[in-house]
């Protein structure tokens, strides 16, 4: 069993920081289960292209408000406390963030730690099978 808390990991490098946001990664890829899970904090006022080429990311909105547009379509949702959107197509979306949104964050496969967005929005694929 795997029991471990925000506060351990704040501040070690399993807190990630970007540019608009940071992430704390609860789960990673060394710890075996095949997916990561994250707590995830955007900054109000910014606008992220993110594009999960290689991901399938599920996200789960707890705290704060914004929007996600699919850059496809210019289809643009609403998020706010209790909202779920699932990139289950891999979709390019503009993630634009009005009020300090905190967002519970599901990757398949599980990120390795200290992933940030490339110029498209993309973090890298893992390069080995997970164990
Ligand atoms: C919603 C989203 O993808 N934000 C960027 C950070 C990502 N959730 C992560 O790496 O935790």
């Amino acid at each position: 069993m795997i029991v471990r808390t925000l506060e351990e990991i704040i501040n070690t490098p399993r807190d990630t920081k970007a540019q608009n946001w940071c992430s704390r990664r609860l789960l990673l890829r060394e710890d075996g289960v095949n997916f990561s899970l994250h707590d995830t904090i955007i900054y109000p006022g910014t606008e992220t292209l993110i594009w999960y080429r290689h991901h399938i990311e599920a996200v789960y909105c707890i705290e704060g408000e914004g929007q996600v547009e699919e850059t496809a379509t210019g289809k643009v949702h609403t998020i706010r406390p209790g909202t779920l959107y699932t990139l289950d197509g891999h979709e390019r979306h503009l993630l634009r963030c009005t009020k300090r949104l905190r967002l519970i964050c599901v990757f398949s496969p599980a990120l390795t730690g200290g992933e940030v967005h490339d110029e498209n929005g993309v973090y890298p694929a893992a390069t080995a099978p997970e164990a």
